[in-house]
């Protein structure tokens, strides 16, 4: 065998991705508490979503229905195995374990719904790799303490934490501690909503409060710290990582000024990654943020604990890169990603960037930088379709999509030689957005007949990319 790669890896995680809030529904079923996703409404293309501040009677709230996966997993399980996926990622809903967060024991009905789910997947030899929080916490976290605002908040997280990995000891071996931990800094106006619920910080309110985010980034580094070597004591065969939202951002023109304005976003954005992996957070970063007046709650205790909890591998969330301006005004307005347009590349009728060169540029960057196994958490393009009769939905442009990454994603591979054990496409079914809560905003290899006025059958129909990744799988991307 070659000390080099050639292809895929033969033990590859071809996967999907799914979360808690953007499919289960049944939000007050099954003993679940309400969560930070529950009382964010539908906002619509570059609008920041509403969030109320309990669930309003009235309101149709998107989390409310998903798209009922907590009733109908058992046939949608199924249909995945069809596929042949080697893996599913998919979160737990802390609400459905720890209705507020603050209980001290666990929600029996919660932990037996996600028991039999895995045991399910693990019947049709799917893994369950499993998001601790992905945008769903407890909104009496959010309400009495503040959320990731408050040290406090270390410790309710550990908890929920400690429940899952002895009740799925020998279930369950690939954890993610958070969802784009680093969202909550780096987010855009138009993604406020999504931060809120990445934190519990309600951004509407405290947006750009530089010190909040901050502070609230380091208690959540401190937690994944703690969580990753609760998960080694509790059985040493666990492997936890952490997720971050990346998007390459190119300089716009070559500008030595830009240049540096542009290496200076990434690493601004890498710090959080660097603390994790590394197991240090960066002096350099204390002293920046000194600089602008911003003093941390640290303690010398937590040194060893970022020291002791470094990640066993690095997950990311990639869909467009963007590109670094000088002159931050001609960014363009409700953009999700903070950024301008690239002029040479397409973009999708969300405006979000097609670059599959940006995921091979991300890939190469982690794998140098840190030098772990690398998982793409997410990818994936979101589509107004329509289904037409009994026809098979033709989505040719996801799967000129998908083959357009996975081909980058070979190159890294096999010409960069970089460390990725798995692709998580985002996702197997269409499901509800998580930034504009619309259900129109498609990403599914699986049809779900439900519109956005509440209309639809709920059926599932599978889609053209749906075979097409399953013959991927089959062969294992050689003919990619
Ligand atoms: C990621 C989130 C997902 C998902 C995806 C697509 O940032 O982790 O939950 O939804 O983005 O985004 P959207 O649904 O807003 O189009």
């Amino acid at each position: 065998m070659s000390d080099y790669q050639t292809s895929f890896p033969q033990d590859f995680l071809w996967g999907c991705a799914i979360a808690a809030h953007q499919c289960e529904g049944a939000w007050n079923e099954g003993g679940k508490g309400v969560s930070t996703a529950d009382i964010a409404r539908l906002g619509g293309i570059g609008k920041v979503r509403q969030l109320d501040d309990k669930v309003d009677p009235d309101v149709r709230y998107p989390s409310h229905t998903g798209i009922d996966f907590y009733h109908r997993w058992p046939q949608d399980i199924e249909m995945l195995a069809h596929l042949g996926i080697k893996c599913l990622r998919l979160s737990i809903d802390w609400t459905r374990i720890y209705p507020t967060g603050m209980e001290s024991k666990p929600n029996a009905e919660g932990l037996r719904y996600y028991h039999a789910l895995i045991d399910t997947l693990l019947a049709h030899k799917i893994e369950p790799i499993i998001t601790i929080s992905h945008f769903e916490i407890p909104l009496v976290l959010a309400q009495s303490i503040g959320a990731w605002k408050n040290r406090a908040m270390i410790d309710y997280y550990l908890r929920y934490c400690k429940t899952l990995f002895n009740e799925f000891h020998g279930k369950v071996t690939r954890w993610l501690t958070f969802n784009e931990i680093n969202h909550n800094e780096n987010t855009t106006e138009a993604a406020m909503a999504s931060a809120y619920r990445v934190s519990g910080i309600r951004y509407d309110q405290e947006y750009n409060i530089p010190q909040i985010a901050a502070q609230s980034s380091y208690y959540m580094m401190l937690a994944t710290a703690e969580a990753v070597s609760l998960a080694h004591a509790i059985d040493p065969q666990n492997q936890v990582g952490c997720v971050l939202a990346l998007h390459p951002s190119y300089a716009f023109d070559c500008q030595p000024e830009t240049a540096l304005k542009s290496l200076q976003c990434l690493e601004n954005d890498l710090y959080i990654a660097d603390t994790l992996c590394h197991g240090k957070f960066p002096d350099s970063k204390r002293r920046q943020l000194a600089k602008r007046g911003i003093q941390l709650d640290t303690k010398l205790e937590d040194d060893a604990k970022f020291q002791a909890g470094t990640l066993d591998f690095i997950a990311f969330n990639y869909y467009s890169s963007t590109v670094c301006m000088l002159d931050e005004s001609q960014y363009p307005q409700g953009n999700h990603f903070k950024g301008g347009k690239n002029p040479r590349l397409p973009e999708t009728e969300w405006g979000w960037q097609i670059d599959p060169t940006g995921l091979r540029y991300a890939l190469n960057l982690m794998d140098r930088r840190y030098q772990l196994p690398i998982l793409i958490s997410e990818n994936g393009i979101g589509m107004e379709e329509q289904l037409s009769g009994s026809e098979l939905l033709d989505d040719a442009p996801r799967i000129a999509y998908l083959k357009a990454h996975l081909q980058a994603l070979k190159q890294a591979l096999t010409e960069d030689q970089v460390h990725c054990i798995g692709y998580c496409l985002w996702s197997c079914f269409d499901l509800i957005s998580a930034t504009t809560g619309e259900m129109r905003k498609r990403y599914g290899l699986i049809y779900v007949d439900q519109n956005d006025d509440g209309s639809g059958t709920l059926q599932r129909s599978y889609k053209k990319s749906a075979a097409w990744y399953a013959q991927v799988i089959l062969e294992n991307g050689e003919l990619l």
